[in-house]
């Protein structure tokens, strides 16, 4: 076959695939257990390949088998549906296959990254922000801690941990820190893990406590994280006050905002990252809510140079040249040396929805959000666990039968669900072991006839 007609009859496939996203007969997801699909797919790997006749098969079989993360009813993770015209950016950056080392092996490229992090910046507040986009939410945390570590130790690079760090989370706070403490030998003991309140919010007495405790234990204090957005409850920690408390104890503040940040969009809701400039860096994953299609997160900055300072390292007599655009090189900023072109996706979408676009986005997923707690509320049958101030609506449905554990049945209900395949939302629980719904709108194709659609099904069991 050739190329040409490959791709005819594979934009055709394309075109059938998402039209059936909005049917209400196509499965979110066609579940089958891992021993189970393991005996459907062919996995054996042919000396001779069958060409690409056999690959309409394989795309086919791909998408069979693919959760629909764009269906209506995919409410399951923090991102959800996809921007068009980042499609087309993913099709231009794999086709012109570059990496984003240097400016002369990506020279538009490198300027639309540098352009979009200044952009991100603008909205955060920082003044001429520099940044870098990296392989996801977690990796820009782990970026925030080694960047503090170098301010607080230029050497750090040469010696490696000359002191005891200590890394301030709140207990909302993403895992990826327990990670980034682990990978970056500060050690998974010494992330203090602050309170949240009754919401979800860092406890900020308790985070000046904390601090307390990590000097009189000798270590030093190097960064605080605050989440906007978490992933659980989709809360935003009191970032003025934090920031008070880092600025008082001269401790890095870095803001996870991998969820939240969008609300940086709307005039609406902007409120609830209120102080993100004063902050010294910030995550941003323009991959969520904004459906620039994994991966697109940034790790933006307002401390000039930390980034190169941190990172840099090796490569000058093959790669790193010293010629007239050196300075625009990004290669030194990264701890790759390989780097995909994801800015690309997110250039094309920004450039077609526009910043308005984006703003409406936000608002409409709020609407959406609302519409739900307010279905919940006036429902008999359903309880929210938490009150929801962002796009996470955290629930229990009460079993008919009041014998019936109601943790036990949420669990239940919601791998039956997914078993079923019509409706796909995940699920949380807290310490003293309630078992909940969590159900996300990052998924702009989620409609309110989709809400009551699934409360329907949920109230029907
Ligand atoms: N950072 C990935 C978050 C995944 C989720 O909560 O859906």
């Amino acid at each position: 076959m050739e190329k040409v007609d490959f791709l005819k009859k594979f934009f055709q496939i394309l075109d059938k695939y998402l039209s059936n996203n909005s049917s209400s007969h196509t499965p979110v997801i066609n579940y089958q257990s891992a021993k189970n699909l393991e005996s459907l797919v062919d996995f054996s790997f042919p000396e001779v390949g069958d060409g690409l006749e056999k690959l309409e098969q394989l795309v086919e079989e791909y998408f069979t088998y693919s959760v629909r993360t764009s269906h209506p009813q995919f409410n399951n993770q923090l991102n959800g549906g996809f921007s068009f015209p980042a499609l087309i950016g993913e099709l231009v950056s794999f086709i012109t296959n570059t990496s984003m080392a240097t400016y002369e092996i990506a020279p538009l490229a490198t300027l639309i990254e540098k352009k979009l992090a200044t952009k991100l910046g603008d909205l955060i507040g920082y003044t001429n922000a520099e940044g870098i986009m990296v392989t996801g939410g977690s990796n820009a945390n782990m970026m925030a801690i080694h960047c503090a570590r170098n301010q607080y130790d230029e050497q750090a690079k040469e010696k490696g941990n000359r002191h005891q760090y200590a890394v301030f989370v709140s207990k909302q706070a993403h895992y990826s820190f327990k990670k980034a403490v682990n990978v970056l030998g500060i050690g998974i003991d010494n992330l203090y893990v602050v309170q949240s309140d009754d919401q979800g919010k860092m406890l900020v007495a308790d985070l000046e406590d904390k601090i307390d405790l990590a000097k009189k234990e000798k270590k030093i204090p190097l960064i605080i994280a605050s989440t906007a957005g978490t992933t659980v409850l989709g809360v935003f920690d009191p970032i003025k006050e934090i920031d008070r408390v880092a600025k008082k104890n001269n401790i890095w503040h870095h803001i996870d905002g991998a969820w939240g940040a969008p609300v940086l969009f709307s005039k609406q809701y902007s409120h609830l990252i209120e102080g993100a400039s004063l902050a010294d860096s910030f995550t941003w994953d323009a991959h969520k809510l904004m459906g620039a299609g994994l991966i697109t997160s940034f790790f933006l900055t307002k401390k000039h140079g930390v980034l190169s300072q941190a990172n840099s390292g090796g490569g000058k007599k093959y790669l790193f040249h010293e010629y007239e655009n050196a300075d625009y090189d990004t290669g030194h900023m990264s701890l790759q040396c390989g780097r995909k072109v994801d800015c690309i996706k997110l250039w094309f979408a920004w450039k077609t929805i526009g910043s308005n676009g984006y703003r409406d986005l936000v608002d409409k997923q709020f609407e959406k959000a609302q519409y739900f707690k307010k279905k919940i509320e006036e429902s008999k049958n359903l309880q929210l666990v938490h009150t929801p101030s962002y796009l996470n609506v955290c629930f229990q449905v009460i079993p008919k039968d009041d014998s019936i554990d109601i943790n036990k049945y949420n669990l239940d209900l919601r791998f039956k669900l997914v078993k079923e395949g019509m409706y796909m939302i995940n699920f949380s629980s807290f310490d003293d072991g309630t078992i909940f719904f969590r159900k996300v709108f990052a998924n702009p194709n989620t409609t309110f006839a989709d809400i009551d659609l699934f409360i329907e099904r949920i109230l029907d069991y």
